[in-house]
């Protein structure tokens, strides 16, 4: 019942869903620590009780953004974990797996940063959409294994992540040039690869990713710029190898659109409702348009992943919060 998910956890899940926390693995990792927050906070007195709470908490979380498949997919690592005849050993045993989800977490992203890294070339040029930290992590080995390495940032509309990864950029010294989204084809001319995340990858390779990554990635193509998408295998998306699909989050149009802004346009008529402003998060890039999708267990060419994915989930994932 509602009424038993801890507050810290309702917090977690409004940043979850106001994308104060954002970006998948930093979603899956948020979520991971609030169910460990909901074991902690727990005053089930039956192991049934407490069981059912922390389904409660996890539905919570799992409703806040429907895209980034590393959300139910570290919520079902920590839950089936759960184990233990008493509330005690059932509370000691989400605490341990949801820190080891985050300590793996950390460790995959390292390791997927340092295979990256060995595409990118002393002297190379990247450029980036939204803000990635398995993206960044490639970057960062780069850096440590002493390339230079500098980057053309997609601003990112309508959120502007780009921000976030010039910041980053910066603070390593990476020089950074930032530019408004429709100019990325204009300066494909001067990169070496186009570098992105992920926030799931289907089952027939395709990547799902901020929105606009699709574009990019097709004129990448057009311009011979590899496309490389760094994701931990974290944002394999089980459901996909079953015929699901992966839902695209519709945010809302205050994201792109300001009242004054709406009323200039529709003169003032707040009844206007032929003005429909869309204001998709993510899309599909089709695997034709990825050369490569580092992990960290290795790169995969786009039509490969299938393997690894049957490897890490089986075919039959069930939701264990339902
Ligand atoms: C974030 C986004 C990022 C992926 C990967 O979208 O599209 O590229 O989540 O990020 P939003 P990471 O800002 O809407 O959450 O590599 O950090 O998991």
């Amino acid at each position: 019942p509602a009424e038993r998910i801890v507050p810290a956890v309702h917090d977690t899940a409004e940043d979850i869903a106001s994308m104060e926390i954002r970006g998948a693995a930093t979603i899956a990792d948020a979520a991971a620590g609030a169910l460990a927050t909901q074991a902690e906070a727990s005053t089930a007195e039956t192991p049934e009780a407490f069981e059912a709470e922390l389904k409660a908490a996890a539905r919570r979380l799992y409703e806040t953004r429907p895209t980034a498949v590393s959300l139910p997919n570290a919520l079902r690592f920590v839950l089936w974990d759960m184990e233990g005849g008493s509330v005690d050993a059932l509370r000691e045993s989400v605490a341990e797996s949801a820190a080891g989800f985050q300590t793996d977490l950390a460790e995959a992203q390292d390791r997927l940063g340092r295979i990256g890294a060995n595409r990118l070339r002393d002297g190379d040029v990247v450029m980036t959409h939204c803000h990635s930290t398995d993206a960044l992590s490639c970057v960062k080995a780069a850096l440590d294994q002493g390339k230079d390495i500098s980057a053309v940032v997609k601003e990112t509309r309508p959120r502007k992540q780009g921000h976030i990864t010039a910041e980053q950029l910066r603070e390593w010294g990476v020089p950074v040039t930032l530019v408004v989204d429709n100019a990325a084809r204009r300066y494909l001319e001067r990169v070496d690869h186009v570098l992105v995340g992920a926030d799931s990858i289907a089952a027939d390779g395709s990547v799902i990713n901020k929105i606009g990554t699709s574009g990019l990635a097709v004129n990448a193509r057009d311009r011979g710029v590899p496309i490389m998408v760094a994701a931990q295998t974290i944002k394999l998306h089980p459901g996909t190898l079953t015929g699901h699909t992966v839902e695209i989050e519709n945010r809302d149009e205050s994201e792109v659109l300001e009242d004054a802004e709406r009323d200039r346009i529709t003169g003032g008529d707040p009844d206007d409702a032929d003005l429909v402003v869309e204001n998709p998060a993510f899309d599909v890039t089709p695997p034709r348009y990825v050369d490569a999708i580092v992990t960290e267990r290795g790169q995969f060419p786009p039509e490969s992943i299938v393997t690894l994915m049957r490897e890490l989930f089986g075919t039959d994932v069930g939701e264990p919060w339902e």
